[in-house]
């Protein structure tokens, strides 16, 4: 079987994105015994849930991790719910759309919550010397949006699915700063070596099948 990584391609004033890197480092990669397949989905509330259906419909994964950029995080968060909820928060789409308090599903649940082993990926990633933490909003920008749509995908099958928010790179943070973010005494963004990304993710597909390397 195969497992379905899933990163997101740069958005808003970002020129690129952890999690599109990482899910490529990590496509054709064997972790836990099965092929990872790693693809891009496009930021865009209308067109990304339908690539990561056609994805799971195309390779029948074992389970499903998605990841995204947040880049103001400093550690991998590894998100315990979705909520139903479309809100750009002023950073549209990369299709332009800048849904302001909307439902991703008006028949929808209200919430979803993750069917990954959300504290145990949390414990394997400290455990490996990756920062992380348990998270309790994955914001409602597009990556609440896959993570609520995997899960309503995913329904009544005994696929886990969860969703790993990704800090920004030192190289995202160093050049943010050189743009002044950090100008007058403010701080350089936190950020974490995409390779602990690359771990995180790996850690969070042995923990939700059961199976560790070491
Ligand atoms: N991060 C955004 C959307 C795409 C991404 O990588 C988010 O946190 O919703």
């Amino acid at each position: 079987m195969t497992l379905l990584c899933t990163g997101y391609e740069p958005f808003g004033d970002h020129e690129t994105n952890p999690s599109q890197e990482t899910a490529a480092a990590l496509d054709g990669r064997t972790v836990a015994g099965h092929e990872v397949v790693g693809e891009t989905l496009p930021v865009a509330f209308d067109r990304a849930g339908e690539e990561l259906a056609a994805l799971v419909d195309e390779h029948d994964p074992a389970a499903v991790v998605a990841t995204g950029l947040a880049a103001g995080r400093s550690a991998v968060c590894v998100e315990r719910v979705a909520i139903n909820v479309a809100d750009t928060v002023g950073v549209p789409d990369n299709d332009g759309a800048d849904p302001v308090d909307e439902a991703l599903d008006p028949d929808g649940a209200d919430a979803r919550l993750s069917t990954l082993p959300v504290r145990e990926t949390v414990e394997a990633c400290l455990d490996a010397g990756v920062p992380a933490r348990v998270s309790n909003t994955a914001g409602t920008h597009l990556c609440n949006g896959i993570l609520y749509r995997a899960l309503a995908l995913l329904e009544g099958t005994d696929t886990p699915a969860g969703f790993l928010h990704l800090p920004a790179t030192p190289a995202q943070a160093a050049a943010a700063a050189r743009d002044g973010e950090a100008a007058r005494g403010g701080s350089v963004r936190a950020s974490l070596p995409r390779e602990l990304d690359e771990r995180a993710v790996e850690l969070a597909f042995e923990t939700a099948l059961g199976v560790t390397d070491d």
